[in-house]
């Protein structure tokens, strides 16, 4: 089922710097954000970063609408404080961070997160991409980020959002089976057009057989790195195949998804 297993390495797309990736693919994707988060444990440096080779995406389609990721209205420019923005955070990221930050509390919950972040049918992410994104950013595990932690968190959403539409090909504002197995496929995945639509149907939700919203396809994306990142630890000759016991399999679930 991984696919690929007999066949030979190959490598990520857009070459980079990354380890020799096996059956599994996925380098390509946007990373973890550094030292943030507390995502998958002993992942080096350069799995993350500029996917394919710092390709430039899709641009301004969509007419230039600000949607998918973007919090509604713009940023409240009088709300954030005058003065110089801490080295390492994004200019964008720090506008909006005052807007996004409801109760001036300084951090960003899950919920604060959530009111900010729109799909493209304007739904508002879902609450368990908001609180899986949280988690991931979150250096402290008290449940909420802080300007470092949402400057990273947004580079994450803004590279997953121009790979969205890049492979939006049909411009439908969602992704579809074949047009996920599209993006895997770019990704380095070795996965079949038949998994792809599984997720579609998995993760579709809201977006029902159309295909699936930015939400869901950034959490589809990211549980799938993270579970083979699972695998890859402990598939050491990286053949494709694996022995593991029930305990070490519920173990790789758990820290993985919870
Ligand atoms: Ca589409």
């Amino acid at each position: 089922p991984y696919g690929g297993g007999q066949e030979g390495y190959r490598g990520p797309p857009g070459g980079g710097t990354g380890p020799t990736g096996g059956p599994y693919g996925g380098y390509g994707a946007p990373g973890y954000g550094g030292q943030y988060g507390h995502g998958p444990s002993g992942m080096p440096g350069g799995y993350g970063g500029q996917p394919y080779g710092g390709q430039a995406y899709g641009g301004q389609a969509y007419g230039g609408q600000a949607y998918g990721g973007q919090p509604y209205g713009g940023p409240n420019r009088y709300n954030a404080p005058a003065g110089n923005i801490p080295p390492g955070v994004n200019p964008e990221a720090y506008q909006w961070f005052y807007s996004v930050d409801a109760d001036q509390s300084g951090f960003i919950n899950s919920k604060e997160l959530k009111q900010a972040l729109v799909n493209s049918n304007w739904s508002n992410f879902n609450d368990e991409t908001c609180l899986m994104m949280i988690n991931m950013f979150d250096k402290t595990r008290s449940g909420r980020v802080d300007l470092f932690g949402f400057s990273a968190l947004w580079d994450y959403i803004q590279q997953w959002r121009a790979l969205f539409q890049q492979y939006d090909r049909d411009r439908s504002g969602s992704i579809s089976g074949t047009e996920l197995h599209q993006v895997l496929t770019q990704m380095g995945y070795k996965l079949s057009p038949q998994f792809s639509e599984m997720l579609v149907q998995r993760y579709g939700g809201r977006g029902g057989p159309q295909g699936i919203q930015l939400d869901r396809f950034i959490q589809a994306c990211t549980q799938l790195q993270s579970m083979t990142q699972v695998f890859r630890e402990r598939d050491t000759g990286m053949t494709g195949n694996v022995r593991l016991s029930y305990e070490d399999f519920l173990a790789g679930a758990v820290t993985r998804l919870m």
